[in-house]
């Protein structure tokens, strides 16, 4: 019965963004490959007439200030948590993430608290110098209209990242979702525009081209993207004539280091979610694992131990944890990666092979054993649900290895705290988990170092990042 109405709710959802019948581009649900809904098709016209728009509104929403705009971005969350389940539904068919875990409904939740959180953080202008003679502050305005660029991993939860702060700071934000999930993303959008007055949040559901143009476009301001670093590098060489500000998330190949004496049954249950959250989608999640041959085989068998009791499947299924790769792109990517890892000599320890019977797209949890460094599937991000394990014997000789890659966005050590946060002063990435990975905060700075990107989200830093700081002097 219950399923019943909450169907109906998803589907009138849908219907408000989803192109006309017999127009628009089909969109298949990851698990069923079945039609989801007809993404719109917005053309770089639409975008450019969604900045004028943005453009044009942005002095009024600037005008409000600080505390009426909170207050709206508190109604708007307050929005998204009543329809949360709609919008958990519609992101689990389109991105295949499940229902339950740290998935769909989490991601939706989290849209609500990153909002909130970022409503009731000030901003306050600094006093750099009074000596008596000189009087200077600092202030933080807005810049004008910030471009959005959002992945398929994270949909609804990274557009919130970028929109929050943005709009907190008087900015109007134009959204381009991944064409991959463009239709929980125009949703959530048009959840949060019952709330906000009109102009001040647009989307844009087009393909790379329309996202070339938000990204060059001479009226936009700051672009925030997190996507993969090829495309990272275009919108760098783009800011170049528009002189756009950048916050660049270009994801990561977190390295995770297993100290001696760390206990693994204690910390396999960590370990699995730091690597496998969203089926191993996840810019910050674990992607290679660097354990001391002390306690090598006992962390393989711990894991392995927990992964065969997280159940995957379609994520409308309330019993599921895991869930498929979200793209034949991304599916491709991975089984290349396990096969080359077979033939390099890998030890499979559990999975390695598609599990066609769940779907298309589905690919079982993958532990790869006795893997090196140098092997495709350690030196590229997966991006998918394979974590190969690599054995150490010396630990500056794993924080070598731990820093050899182009990438800097997270990392972990686990074991003992004093040790671990020695270990982690040495590793070269923007946050470096103790005995966990990849837990993120509306308050505590995140971004990259290195391929992995530059710029803050979240807290203060993050408020930063969407204002033009102004020196009144005197
Ligand atoms: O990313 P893209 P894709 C990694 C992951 C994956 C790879 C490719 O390894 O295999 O990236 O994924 C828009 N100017 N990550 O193809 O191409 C595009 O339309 C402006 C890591 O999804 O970077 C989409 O909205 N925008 C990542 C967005 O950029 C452009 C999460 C991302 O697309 C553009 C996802 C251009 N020239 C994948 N070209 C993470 N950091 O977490 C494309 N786009």
């Amino acid at each position: 019965m219950s399923d019943t109405i909450l169907a109906v709710d998803e589907t009138a959802l849908l219907d408000r963004v989803q192109a006309p019948e017999g127009q628009g581009r089909p969109i298949l649900d990851a698990a069923t490959r079945q039609v989801v809904g007809r993404a719109p098709e917005h053309t770089v016209h639409d975008l450019d007439d969604a900045v004028a728009r943005a453009r044009a509104a942005q002095p009024g929403w600037d005008a409000l200030g600080h505390e009426e705009r909170s207050a709206l971005l508190l109604a708007v969350a307050d929005r998204i948590e009543a329809e949360a389940e709609p919008l958990a539904r519609l992101l689990s068919r389109e991105q295949g993430k499940p229902l339950n875990g740290p998935n769909a409904r989490f991601e939706v939740g989290a849209c609500s608290a990153w909002l909130r959180a970022t409503a009731a953080t000030p901003l306050e202008p600094e006093v750099v110098v009074d000596d008596g003679e000189v009087h200077a502050e600092l202030h933080y305005r807005a810049l004008g209209v910030v471009g959005a660029i959002g992945p398929w991993n994270w949909p609804l939860m990274i557009s919130i990242w970028q929109i929050a702060p943005a709009l907190r700071m008087g900015n109007t934000v134009v959204v381009k979702p991944s064409e991959y999930t463009p239709l929980s993303v125009l949703a959530l959008l048009s959840v949060m525009n019952e709330v906000l007055p009109p102009d001040v949040l647009l989307g844009v559901s087009g393909d790379r081209e329309v996202g070339a143009r938000l990204a060059s476009h001479p009226d936009v301001d700051k672009v925030m993207f997190t996507g993969s670093t090829a495309t990272g590098r275009r919108i760098i060489e783009a800011s170049a004539g528009n002189l756009a500000r950048l916050t660049l998330e270009l994801g990561g190949n977190d390295a995770g280091i297993v100290l001696p004496g760390a206990d693994p049954a204690a910390i396999a249950q960590d370990l699995f979610w730091g690597a496998f959250i969203n089926t191993g989608q996840t810019c910050a999640a674990l992607k290679r694992l660097y354990v001391h041959d002390s306690v090598y085989d006992e962390v393989v068998e711990a894991l392995a131990g927990v992964a065969a009791q997280m159940p995957m499947g379609p994520g409308l299924d309330e019993s599921n944890v895991l869930g498929p790769l979200q793209n034949k792109q991304q599916f491709d990517i991975v089984a290349g990666l396990v096969e080359d890892a077979r033939s390099h000599g890998a030890r499979i320890v559990t999975g390695g092979a598609p599990a066609e019977e769940l779907g298309e797209l589905f690919y079982p949890i993958t532990l790869i054993a006795d893997a090196a460094d140098g092997q495709a599937v350690v030196d590229e991000e997966q991006f998918g649900p394979v974590l190969p394990v690599i054995r150490y014997t010396d630990v500056d000789e794993a924080i070598a290895r731990a820093n050899r890659l182009d990438h800097g966005l997270g990392a972990s050590v686990w074991g003992d705290r004093e040790e671990a946060r020695r270990v982690a002063a040495r590793i070269q990435a923007g946050t470096v988990w103790i005995n966990s990975h990849g837990g993120v905060h509306p308050m505590i700075p995140f971004g990259g170092v290195k391929g992995s990107g530059y710029g803050l989200e979240f807290g203060v830093e993050g408020l930063k990042a969407v204002s033009a700081p102004q020196v009144i002097n005197g």
